[in-house]
Formats: structure tokens, sequence, C-alpha cells
């Protein structure tokens, strides 16, 4: 059936697993907005491109499956770089779809021009390309979804003009059979296993990309401990005598990290993010397992280098060690004894922040899927919360950006709607996209936002402190935050002392609708 080509994009995605799309109509684009019901595809309307951006964030790292979002020629572009900039840091598919003008060199003064979005946007995307036709524009959509299942996920950016959107197309082909990404066989992990054969000491890092549910079993059989980075936390589950947690950040991880005889990193970026220090201080052999051969070939200059897909690796490692001996040269007391130092040195770093955690992680059901924000709560409470089910906290790692949390939460909960889903942001980083709060409301979510207000921008006072700089311009008026989230029609609840926080919690899940939760440090003198 022949459609408009924006018509045609929207039902094109849909036979390729697309279920909501995230976006702003305008002039420019509402081409793309012809055909997004008939092809039975939901629309969100964020506020802000870059609330829309989160969105489809919040909604990928839940589901796996490629967010994608909608936006004008320009301006509504610009908007969304941020989020697409997050998503290339943190591996995260998303597909962006937006107008551009028929012709912008020669002609000048049109509505939404702008120098060369094209460009902009593949600043921070992993590629951005226009179409000139439909072919082209089903050819990129193609290429991008075969890339997000076989590569490690970034954001990419498809610009189709204006008249070319409008213009009569025939349908995109079917979606064919989907491609395997590279797989690790028995063969190609040989060498790791005579590695791990002799290993008094093996010790995994587990990164994000490490996607397997097999890993408890695997270290279990080997004796090997581990740690994960904040992005592969609860791969092994909670109670795993030998695992050493998320605290690669922790500067003693180097010293243990170094005892080792062997360490495997799967899945793991091991950028400044992840360390905080340069070295990760191994000095035994270090394999890397990943898709990515920018990883493979990092200044950590790994010894065993292996392309495969984390879960092909798990199995076959799986497989080849159930009968192993487990190695001994680990003991769950040196472990114990690290995490506990490791965690009172967190709560000496940001005093007053893991008390509230605990609290707040034992009024959460173990499925909770979190999404923090640039906050000194998240910072402290990533180190210190173990998370029994991989994938359940979304945090803006790599590019670090303020205003991550709430959108990104509500793409979460719009994806797993009737599962429990939960916001963590700071004072002053709710200020960036506040007014998609409209957008939860508008949509019932049943979304605690928990609300860390000290007051001010609290972690760059610390450091402006600490680097001897007299703090200013960290501290900005805050509004009462309970009554704007009324205003809003959301509901809020402003906590008094711990003991209400499980209540509190319990109740904002079985709203109806977003609840504002307001926590201060002075909560523990409650
Ligand atoms: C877009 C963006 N701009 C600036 C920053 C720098 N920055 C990091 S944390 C922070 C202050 C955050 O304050 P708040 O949300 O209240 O959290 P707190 O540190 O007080 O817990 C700022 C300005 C950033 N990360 N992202
Ligand atoms: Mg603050």
């Amino acid at each position: 059936m022949k459609r408009s080509l924006g018509a045609q994009i929207s039902h094109m995605l849909r036979d390729r697993g697309v279920e909501v799309i995230f976006g702003i109509p305008g002039v420019h684009n509402q081409e793309m907005y012809r055909g997004i019901e008939e092809a039975g595809i939901a629309h969100i309307l964020a506020r802000h491109e870059q609330g829309a951006g989160f969105m489809a964030d919040g909604y990928a790292r839940a589901t796996g499956k490629p967010g994608v979002a909608y936006v004008i020629t320009g301006p509504g572009l610009c908007n969304i770089l941020t989020p697409m900039g997050q998503g290339y840091t943190d591996s995260v598919p998303m597909l962006v779809l937006s107008s551009c003008l028929d012709e912008a060199q020669a002609r000048r003064g049109q509505l939404h021009q702008m120098k060369d979005q094209r460009a902009a946007a593949g600043c921070v995307a992993d590629w951005s390309c226009q179409a000139n036709d439909a072919q082209a524009a089903y050819g990129l959509i193609e290429r991008a979804f075969e890339e997000f299942a076989l590569q490690r996920p970034r954001p990419k950016h498809i610009q189709v003009p204006i008249g070319r959107l409008e213009a009569e197309a025939d349908p995109a082909p079917f979606p064919n059979q989907d491609a395997q990404r590279m797989r690790a066989l028995a063969p190609d992990i040989a060498p790791v296993l005579s590695l791990l054969n002799i290993a008094r000491r093996p010790l995994f890092i587990l990164g994000g990309g490490a996607r397997s549910n097999l890993w408890r079993q695997i270290l279990t059989n080997l004796g090997a401990a581990c740690f994960t980075t904040y992005a592969g936390r609860g791969l092994v589950g909670t109670g795993y005598a030998l695992d050493f947690g998320a605290m690669l950040p922790r500067p003693g991880s180097a010293e243990v990290i170094g005892s080792a005889d062997l360490v495997i990193a799967v899945g793991a970026e091991l950028g400044e993010v992840d360390l905080w220090r340069d070295d990760l201080g191994h000095k035994a052999t270090l394999v890397r397992v990943d898709l990515d051969p920018e990883v493979l070939s990092d200044r950590h200059r790994a010894a065993v280098k292996l392309q495969a897909d984390a879960e092909s690796f798990a199995q076959a490692l799986w497989a080849a060690t159930e009968a192993a001996k487990p190695a001994t040269g680990w003991s769950p007391d040196e472990v114990a004894e690290a995490r506990a130092r490791w965690r009172a040195e967190v709560d000496a770093e940001r005093p007053g922040i893991v008390p509230v955690a605990d609290a707040l992680r034992a009024a959460m059901p173990a499925d909770t899927m979190i999404y923090s924000d640039m906050t000194q709560f998240a910072y402290a409470a990533k180190e210190v919360w173990d998370m029994a089910f991989p994938r359940h906290w979304h945090h803006p790692t790599g590019f670090g950006t303020l205003g991550y949390a709430l959108p990104a939460g509500i793409g979460g909960a719009v994806a797993r709607r009737g599962k429990p889903t939960a916001v963590i942001a700071g004072d002053y980083g709710f200020h960036y996209t506040m007014q998609e709060l409209g957008v939860a409301v508008e949509l019932g979510l049943s979304l605690p936002i928990i609300l860390w207000d000290n007051g001010k921008l609290k972690e760059i006072e610390d450091s402006m402190v600490s680097s001897q700089i007299a703090p200013n311009a960290v501290v900005a008026r805050n509004p009462d935050f309970c009554k704007l989230a009324e205003a809003f029609g959301a509901l809020s609840a402003a906590l008094a002392s711990l003991s209400d926080m499980q209540d509190a919690v319990r109740a904002a899940f079985d709203a109806p609708r977003p609840t504002l939760i307001h926590v201060t440090p002075d909560i523990l003198n409650g």
C-alpha cells in the first residue's frame, strides 16, 4: 500500500518490533506522525526533546530494544543531542529520526535552519545520515537495527528532507532473518581455560555488557572472586561470598586486583568512570572479552583478547567448568573485610547518605528498576547497594548528564507497566527536566521520585572546597518541591524520619500517578 514516506517509516518500525515512540511534532516532521497510530505504535509527547531522548534511553535500557524518538529539524534535533551523547557513552540502542530542510546550503532564512544539523548529530551519535529517498531511508533503518543487534549498541540519527517525507512511497521490505552476533565456541575459550586451570586466585570483572544469567554458577564452579562495574551490578545476584561488589572505584581495589593471579574482564569498558584511576592494578595476565575492538585494544593492554558476545562466552565457560575443581586462593573473610572497609570509606566520604540509602533499599521490592541522576546520593548508593537483578539500576554514567533520571525513569516505567520503577534525583539536577513530571502524570505512572534535597550543588561545593576554591555558584533557590509536584497533578510526601520511608515508598508504588518523595539530610535527625 502506498503511503507518504513519513507514514511508511512508522510502519517499518512497527514491523521491527517498535511499540513506543517518544517525541515532539512540528510542521516539519508532522508527516512522520501521519502513520503512527495506524501502525499501532504508541506516541509519548515529551515536554522537551531532551526529555524525549532520555525517555527513549530509559525504555531501551529497560527492554534491551531500541528506544526511538521523532524530532523536528534544527532546535528539536539540537535538544536531543545531549541524550544521544549519553546513550553513546553508555552503549544504549537509540534511533533518532528527524526531518531536515530540503535545501539548506543556497537558501537562507528558512524556519529551523542551522548550519549543518547532520554533522552536529554525528558528533554525538554512532552515525548520522541523510536519506534522500525511500530506499535510502529503509536501508539506513535496516542498518541501524542490524547494528543494534550485532555490535555494541549506540545511538544513530537519520534525517529525511521534508519534501521526501511527504512524497508517496512503497512500503519498506519485510524484515528478513536476524543475524547472529560473533559467538565464542568451545575451541575459542581453550586458552582461557588453560589459564583458569592453573589459577589459584582467578578474578572476574563483569561490566554492563556481560549479559548472562550464568555468572554466579561459573564463579562458584571456579572458586573465582569478582567485581562488577556500576553497570554490571546484579549480574551475580546478592550474597556470593567472593563478590567484592561494585567497588572498583575504591583505591584499595587495585591492591585486590593486583593480588589475583588471573583477571578476566567481560563486557567492561574499564574507563575513567569505572575506575576513577588510570590503572586497573593487575599484575597477572589480563583477559578481555568484548564485542568492541576499541575495548580490546585499550590502554589496559590485555594479554588475551576474545571478540565475542558475552552470553556465548559464559555458556561455553559454564559447560567447560561444570566439573572443575574450584580454586582455593580466595577467602570469604578477606572479601567481607574489604567490603566492610570500603563501605565505611563511602560513608565517610559523603556522610549521611549510606543510612538513608539502606532504608530506601529496604523499602523497595528487590525487582525495582532504578534510574538515578548526578547526585551525591546516587554516587554513594551505587557503591554500597547490592542489586539482586542485573540491569536494574541505570545511571548517566559516561556523559554524566544532569536531568537524566526523571525522563529516563518515565521511559522505563512505560516499558515495565505493572513492575516497580523508581527515580532518584538531586535538588539541582531535578530542575533540568522536572517538566516531564507532566508526562508521568498524564500516563498515570506509579513512579516514586526520591528527591535528595541538600539545598545546593553539593558535589560541586565539596569539590571546590577540596581544591581550596571559595565555594561560589553552588546554591540555587529551590521551589517548594512538594507543591510543585502537586501543581503538576502528582502526589508528594515530605519525609521527617527514616521510619516514614517504608510507608511513603509503598504508597507511591500503589498510587495511580507519580509521587515526589522529598528527603533532606535532616531526615537522620528526625
Ligand atoms: C548538564 C550538566 N551540567 C553540569 C554538570 C556538573 N554537575 C555535576 S553534579 C552537579 C550538581 C548537582 O547538584 P544536585 O543535583 O543538587 O546533586 P548533589 O550533588 O547536591 O547531591 C553539577 C552542576 C553536569 N553533570 N551535567
Ligand atoms: Mg543538591
